[in-house]
């Protein structure tokens, strides 16, 4: 079939001219998905260029990305033939399945055309939503599910499973596997990825290169593959159409799918969320056991640190009163050797004091004992010298008793009488004088005596002194 022919073949598609009639249907229902800023929108645009040769005109917003509020969505309907309407559905982020069920729904055509429809996360207001759609059912369009993928982007190694799941769900659902549209045919090795979607069991992929307002240059090839993606689908619904179809019961089917799915993973979530729950308490138990090992090891740690420190204070205490007590030790042993030295002087002291006095001693028993022989030598002269006075003395008054006698013989009687009477005078005058002379003997004796003594103290000069007495008691005996 050539352009012209195939463009001809789609706009004139009609469901009645199918091999059953068009059995309940009146129109297909292209349901494009696929990821946000994947190439939806464009797609569109393109498809709608395409179809009937006419320049490029921006049907649906493309390049545009829903903001926030994520829970509405806008499923906008744009019809391309008389029989064929693809619908922009709402692109999903990720293939979880919560987003899933909402892609589920739409293709099911459970979702309102052109509405701003608010998606509920629970799985009761999902139900309600559900029934809702049942006011005004729609059994009369023939869905073909469009996946759009932007060749450029790496499919994630975990959503691949998802995206398997995701078409045989899609078949199950309609009836068809989806179609595989590769946006951004000239920028990337889209045989790659054709091969990596028909290993993930998709039936038909096609690459593209979308038109927009900034590229439209239409080209043959280009234009070729937008159709032979409407070529596909159409194919798709003709070799279904073969069969016998009742849309009403279909519609059902495709509810119940729906039902059971979201019922499914509802469970899934609620086992998942329990499962989570339970592990969060046993996390939270675990951590609470860990929390009091933790709370034991560190109270542990800090009475083996208090006892550490009580240690290092004992042997510290213990340190220090050893430092004391060798201080202590130090110092009485400083204090004997200090006393044992000053007994040491004081006895040395007390010898040297006890030598000194025995040599005083010594020299005053000499001095003395030096006296004593002096004096005595001093009486014995003394003596000598009395004894030889007196013996001059006698023997004077024996020369002058001769003398006398002579003398008398010489002289007359009365001369006689005279010198009897002046003998017996002289002889009176004698004993007296003699008697006066020994007591001053006497007398001076007792101070030769104490001179003598006060002399051992003076020395020399004490017996200077004397010699005057000599010379008196000389004179004296001159005088007699
Ligand atoms: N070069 C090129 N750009 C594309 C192609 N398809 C889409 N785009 C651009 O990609 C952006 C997102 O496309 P859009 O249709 O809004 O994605 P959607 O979110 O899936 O509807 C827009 O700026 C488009 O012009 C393509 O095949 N080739
Ligand atoms: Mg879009």
């Amino acid at each position: 079939m050539d352009y012209i022919e195939l463009q001809k073949y789609i706009q004139n598609f009609s469901l009645d001219h199918c091999p059953r009639g068009n059995q309940g249907y009146n129109q297909v229902l292209l349901q494009l998905f696929g990821f946000t800023g994947h190439g939806k929108s464009a797609l569109i645009n393109s498809l709608k260029c395409v179809l009937y040769t006419g320049n490029f005109r921006m049907h649906a917003r493309s390049g545009v990305v829903f903001s926030g509020g994520a829970m509405t969505l806008e499923r906008r309907a744009y019809g391309l033939t008389p029989t064929i309407t693809v619908v922009d559905n709402r692109g999903f982020g990720r293939m979880n399945d919560l987003e899933m069920r909402m892609i589920y729904a739409q293709l099911g055509n459970f979702m309102p055309l052109n509405k701003k429809v608010e998606w509920r996360d629970s799985y009761e207001d999902f139900v309600s939503q559900l029934e809702d759609s049942e006011m005004n059912p729609n059994y009369t369009d023939f869905i073909v599910p469009i996946f759009v993928y932007k060749v450029l982007v790496t499919l994630p190694e975990q959503e691949m499973s998802q995206t398997r799941a995701f078409f045989k769900n899609c078949r199950n659902l309609t009836g068809v596997f989806p179609i595989v549209v590769l946006t951004h045919k000239t920028s990337g090795n889209y045989f790659e990825v054709e091969k990596m979607f028909q290993c993930l069991g998709a039936e038909v992929v096609v690459a593209v290169e979308n038109y927009s307002e900034e590229d439209q240059i239409q080209t043959r090839g280009r234009s070729r593959d937008f159709l032979n993606v409407l070529k596909s689908a159409l194919d798709d619904v003709t070799f279904r159409m073969q069969q016998l179809r009742n849309p009403k019961e279909e519609r059902i089917q495709r509810k119940k799918f729906l039902l059971t799915y979201v019922h499914d993973i509802d469970m899934a979530e609620r086992i998942n969320k329990e499962a989570m729950r339970k592990g969060t308490r046993i996390r939270e138990e675990a951590k609470k056991v860990e929390a009091r090992k933790r709370e034991e090891e560190a109270r542990r740690a800090e009475e083996a640190r208090r006892a550490e420190e009580a240690r290092r204070a004992q042997e510290n205490m213990i340190r220090e009163e050893a430092r004391k007590a060798e201080e202590a030790r130090k110092r009485e042993e400083a204090k004997k050797a200090e006393e044992a030295r000053k007994r040491e002087e004081a006895k040395k002291a007390e010898e040297a004091r006890k030598r000194e006095e025995a040599k005083k001693a010594e020299e005053a028993r000499k001095r003395e004992e030096a006296m004593k022989k002096e004096e005595e030598a001093r009486r014995r002269e003394e003596t000598r010298k009395r004894v030889e006075a007196m013996k001059k003395e006698e023997a004077r008054k024996r020369e002058a008793i001769k003398a006398m006698e002579a003398w008398s013989r010489e002289k007359t009687v009365t001369v006689e009488e005279v010198w009897r009477r002046e003998k017996t005078v002289t002889a009176e005058e004698i004993w007296r004088r003699e008697e006066a002379r020994k007591a001053i003997e006497a007398r001076e004796r007792e101070e030769a005596r104490k001179a003598a003594v006060a002399q051992m103290f003076m020395g020399q000069q004490q017996t200077k002194e004397n010699i005057p007495v000599k010379k008196e008691k000389t004179k004296r005996c001159h005088i007699q």
